[in-house]
């Protein structure tokens, strides 16, 4: 027996269900990237808001594969929360996702959507390489094949980008108000970010539209919980807890964090009923959690997978990696963050400590290491120029930026080929493995402008630092490199 409405009331009384009737939700917010973070995050916050307005039920959609509407669709868009740590386990059904769609099969069905005057608000989850932007410089890149194509074929967009552009010009053309955008992803100024690459986008394709697309509200957000890809046993043990089978459930850690702009000019779910946080400007909170969560989240997954640790938590288990990311905390990145009156720095270091422990996730460092070239920027390299700037130190950062030039040349510490996610996967290994030496291979990475801008790249200090992490990497391994960092 399948998850469904039917199916709610036959669930044991420990597990936490909507409070709402589920079958009078409409759908409120369109979804781009319905994935384990968004129904973990997002989904989670408006499930439990919706008894007060029912109206802002989630539409999800897909922009690549159809696995999550086959896996949902059934169960009439429920799905199981497991909340853990090393305590215990909460279970909960979330019920916010009301309808769920597939874009390249049916892309019209989702302009539909978005165009209908109900829907209020577009989020979105999609990842950073989901922007088609030039990660260094934030702008959106028009020879992104995806940009291009989007531009050729107006109404049967393939990206995030095409889509928001051709819902607001059906909108506009029917006297629809603009949605707010609503973007969800790990990156500074994510609200800008989108607006910038969508209003360019508009303006290539019409200037008029460009000046439509330039009004639309798109405040930033920074968006925070610790979200593994779901296993089979996860599937299996969460289905038997329940009684019936989840053919796709999300496992998760009990923090969450959401803190968001409010510039809603259709309205919003009364978020901060669930303990969103509402302020004017979010960016110094979103550098804090880019900066010391994230950097520390990559630092750890490359130099993790290089020790042989498959997870996070085994990786903080590895001799010195936690004084590691201890001390890049809070000797290279805190003194870099503007102060934020009240918030207690020193706290908040110490919970990612202890979330990054947290034993009941299995967090692989090879989900973390993926597109480390749409990643670093953000999350290593503008710190680093800070430091630079300031004329103080920056190892561990560099040694973080150095792991990720070992895990991404695509050979591990025994020889064996690693596969290596990111859209620049195939034109480094093309240009590094080829490559033995630290200071060739720091010196082809440094050439990717997209990665490193011009600044960093002829900064000769950096390079060297960056040669001379690279060589102990490769000659003793990471293992041991961590150790002795300690
Ligand atoms: C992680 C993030 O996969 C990654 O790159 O660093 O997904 C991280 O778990 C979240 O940002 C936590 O909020």
């Amino acid at each position: 027996m399948r998850l469904s409405r039917q199916t709610l009331d036959r669930l044991p009384a420990t597990v936490k269900r909507p409070e709402y009737d589920h079958a009078r939700l409409a759908v409120g917010i369109v979804h781009l990237g319905i994935g384990a973070f968004h129904r973990a995050h997002q989904a989670a916050f408006t499930d439990a808001v919706l008894a007060q307005d029912p109206a802002w039920g989630i539409c999800g959609v897909s922009l690549r594969s159809p696995e999550t509407r086959d896996a949902l669709a059934p169960q009439d868009g429920l799905y199981t929360l497991r909340v853990q740590d090393g305590e215990g386990e909460e279970l909960q059904v979330i019920g916010s996702v009301v309808e769920l769609l597939c874009a390249p099969e049916n892309p019209e069905a989702v302009l539909d959507r978005m165009a209908d005057p109900a829907t209020r608000i577009v989020s979105l989850t999609i990842t950073e390489k989901g922007y088609c932007h030039n990660p260094a410089t934030g702008r959106l890149d028009e020879n992104h094949p995806d940009v291009v194509h989007d531009l050729r074929n107006p109404a049967r967009p393939k990206s995030a980008v095409g889509f928001i552009v051709e819902a607001l010009a059906r909108r506009a053309a029917a006297g629809v108000p603009p949605f707010t955008l609503l973007s969800c992803d790990n990156l500074p100024s994510n609200g800008h970010v989108l607006k910038n690459v969508v209003t360019r986008f508009a303006e290539l394709r019409d200037p008029a539209l460009g000046r439509v697309v330039g009004q639309v509200a798109s405040p930033s957000t920074m968006v925070d919980r610790i979200v593994p890809a779901t296993t089979e046993s996860d599937r299996s043990e969460i289905s038997a807890a329940i009684g019936v089978d989840d053919a796709w459930p999300i496992v998760t850690e009990p923090f969450r964090q959401w803190v968001v702009e409010d510039d809603f000019p259709l309205g919003r779910p009364a978020w901060e009923n669930a303990g969103v946080v509402f302020v004017d400007d979010v960016a110094v909170f979103e550098m804090m959690k880019l900066r010391l969560l994230n950097g520390s989240h990559s630092t750890l997954a490359y130099l993790g997978y290089l020790a042989g640790a498959e997870t996070v938590a085994e990786a903080m288990a590895l001799p010195g990696m936690e004084a590691l990311v201890e001390g890049l905390m809070i000797e290279e990145v805190s003194p870099t963050l503007p102060a934020l009156p009240g918030f207690d720095l020193a706290a908040y270091r110490r919970a990612l400590l202890q979330r990054f422990r947290n034993p009941a996730l299995r967090h692989r460092t090879w989900q973390i290491a993926m597109d480390g070239s749409q990643k670093l920027p953000q999350r290593l390299l503008g710190t680093i120029r800070e430091r630079i700037a300031t004329k103080s130190s920056y190892d561990r950062l560099a040694l973080g930026v150095a792991a990720w030039m070992r895990y991404a040349r695509g050979i591990d510490e025994k020889g064996n080929p690693i596969d290596v996610r990111d859209p620049l996967a195939a034109r480094i290994a093309g240009m590094t493995q080829p490559l033995h030496r630290a200071e060739e291979i720091v010196g082809a990475f440094l050439g990717i402008a997209e990665v490193f801008g011009d600044d960093l790249s002829s900064d000769q200090a950096f390079r060297d630092t960056l040669v001379r992490s690279l060589a102990a990497l490769m000659s003793e391994g990471a293992a041991t490199v961590v150790k002795s960092r300690a």
